[in-house]
């Protein structure tokens, strides 16, 4: 093997970037939290591979350059403002990613018109002529089984036709442009769907991605007219045209891990490809066909796990700005603080199957659940009473402890369910089960208060003895949720471990067994939670 073959590839984590014709709302936090909780889980379960975390904005195409055109001002100036908000939301939201791109980057241009290069010269590319019905507004052609004619009114002196899905109005347009022979990957896609039944998660959107290469694919228009789209890449020797958004879009995943690459094992060592992309369900299908078929006509390898996750509604019903029912991130950040947030997008929207309704009433639910099972079992072990009592005592190994505990008692329920903790949380995880991940560890977490319910160490009708150990087992299953909770919330675990003393380089997956590290200490009052003040 090569030098470069020994050096571990990077785990690489994705997520979409965010088109910034408008700030950012609680949809685009959910992805980057989501992508977050699997790249800090990706460190402390390898924590000898580096972790890639790219996200960004999506700088290019004709909605940018009438969001831009709308607020009289020159693109990239109008990009450089909007684009900043979504950097802050991920400093608020303490993302931690290693990369923030945006596709009006030097770099990002050579790496787009490279690739354009690479598949024409693989004949992958030619020109045509395209025709079909147009919204502006989705920057989108439609079939014609795809529109609904309405007819004329006071408004629109003729009929009219709008797109069914979107309500959009469009327009027949024909124009000459290029494309690009999606229709010669349908097979290879097929196969290689099939063959990796977890490239697409949850399983109903890989169901749907077969099927709808169950149907012919039609090549694909990859470019536009300069005098329609001028704010994009230039079609590399014939700059009369534009290269379609998408493709400029998708091609960041690449140049964000420093393509074009000398070779593939160059790549590899920068991370590709990614280990998990997260997506919304709005762009699976640019992920999930248009992309992969991109790398197959590379010849590069495909993302391992592409997840899906369904979307927030407020009031069952779709965020609009319309509607004016769109959640700001920064205020409910602000507001309730980072973690509550993180901790509730990613136990109510960790299954990603089903779409879910954001609101304040189960906010502040989840953030009474964590605060009580996790907040307070700290703060029980801070009691005076306990510490006098314990004090003194010689502490018996946790181990120890684990094996005396009699058969079906609360004690043993606990230690067992600790024990089994960090691999069921790793098993978990590896699956893309996030919110049962997270499920387990609060189970236990309540189980350590039923402990100290039924026993009430803090009594001195409560033996010495059983007060020490449950004392020790409470730590000791503090210790260990401490470590698995970091991936979800990130400074509430931080300051748990350290309160506990437990040492930085003892707070990965693979300290997180019964008896795997030492038993931690309580050093003081912290109060691990503020509960949210007030209601407005
Ligand atoms: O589509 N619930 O950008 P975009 C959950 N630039 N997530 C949501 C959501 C909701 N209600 N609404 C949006 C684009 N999202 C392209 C992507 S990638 C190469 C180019 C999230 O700003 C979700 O991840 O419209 C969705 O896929 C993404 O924001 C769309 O963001």
């Amino acid at each position: 093997t090569s030098a470069a073959q020994q050096v571990r590839k990077p785990y690489y984590v994705t997520t979409p970037i965010f088109y910034p014709n408008s700030v950012p709302h609680i949809g685009h936090l959910h992805s980057v939290v989501v992508a977050d909780i699997f790249a800090r889980y990706a460190r402390i379960a390898r924590p000898e591979s580096p972790v890639y975390f790219m996200t960004g904005t999506d700088e290019h195409g004709l909605k940018i350059q009438k969001a831009a055109q709308a607020r009289g001002m020159d693109p990239l100036a109008f990009c450089d403002e909007i684009s900043q908000h979504f950097r802050v939301l991920a400093e608020k939201a303490n993302i931690s990613n290693t990369r923030f791109s945006r596709t009006t980057e030097q770099a990002h241009h050579v790496a787009v018109q490279h690739l354009w290069r690479q598949l024409d010269a693989k004949g992958l590319i030619y020109k045509g002529k395209h025709e079909g019905w147009y919204a502006v507004s989705d920057e989108c052609f439609y079939t014609d089984k795809e529109v609904t004619k309405l007819p004329a009114s006071a408004d629109t002196p003729e009929d009219y036709y709008i797109s069914t899905e979107t309500r959009s109005r469009v327009e027949w347009t024909e124009e000459e442009n290029y494309k690009f022979r999606l229709s010669a990957f349908q097979d290879s896609l097929i196969e290689h769907f099939k063959q990796h039944p977890d490239a697409v998660y949850p399983s109903q959107y890989h169901s749907e991605v077969l099927s709808t290469l169950s149907s012919p694919l039609e090549d694909l228009s990859v470019s536009r007219p300069r005098s329609r789209l001028s704010w994009g890449v230039p079609v590399p020797e014939d700059p009369e045209h534009t290269i379609y958004v998408w493709i400029d879009a998708l091609t960041v995943y690449l140049s964000a891990a420093g393509y074009p690459w000398s070779s593939t094992e160059v790549g590899r060592t920068r991370g590709w490809p990614p280990n998990i992309q997260v997506i919304g369900k709005d762009i699976l299908r640019f992920h999930a066909i248009y992309f992969p078929a991109m790398l197959q006509a590379l010849g590069l390898p495909l993302t391992t796990h592409l997840l899906t996750h369904s979307h927030w509604t407020v009031e069952q019903r779709k965020m609009s700005k319309s509607i004016g029912n769109v959640v700001d991130p920064i205020q409910a950040l602000e507001e309730y603080g980072v973690d509550v947030v993180r901790y509730y997008l990613a136990k109510v929207g960790g299954r990603f199957k089903d779409d879910v309704d954001w609101s304040r009433e189960q906010l502040e639910k989840h953030s009474r659940e964590i605060i009580s099972s996790f907040g307070n079992l700290y703060m029980r072990m801070t009691s005076k009473k306990i510490q006098e009592r314990v004090g003194s005592e010689e502490k018996e190994s946790i181990l120890d402890i684990a094996r005396r505990a009699p058969e079906g008692s609360i004690l043993q329920d606990l230690l067992s369910s600790v024990s089994n903790l960090g691999s069921l949380v790793q098993k978990q995880m590896e699956g893309l089960l996030l919110a049962d991940a997270l499920d387990e560890i609060m189970r236990t977490l309540q189980k350590g208060n039923q402990l100290l319910s039924e026993t009430k160490p803090w009594m001195s009708s409560t033996s010495t003895a059983t007060t020490t150990e449950v004392y020790t087992a409470i730590l000791e299953t503090l210790r260990i949720s401490g470590i698995l909770l970091q991936p979800f919330i990130p400074s509430k675990a931080q300051q748990l471990l350290d309160a506990l003393g437990v040492d930085e380089k003892q707070r990965s997956i693979a300290f997180a067994s019964l008896g795997g590290g030492p038993i931690g200490t309580v050093t003081g009052g912290i109060r691990l939670f503020e509960m949210a003040s007030s209601k407005k």
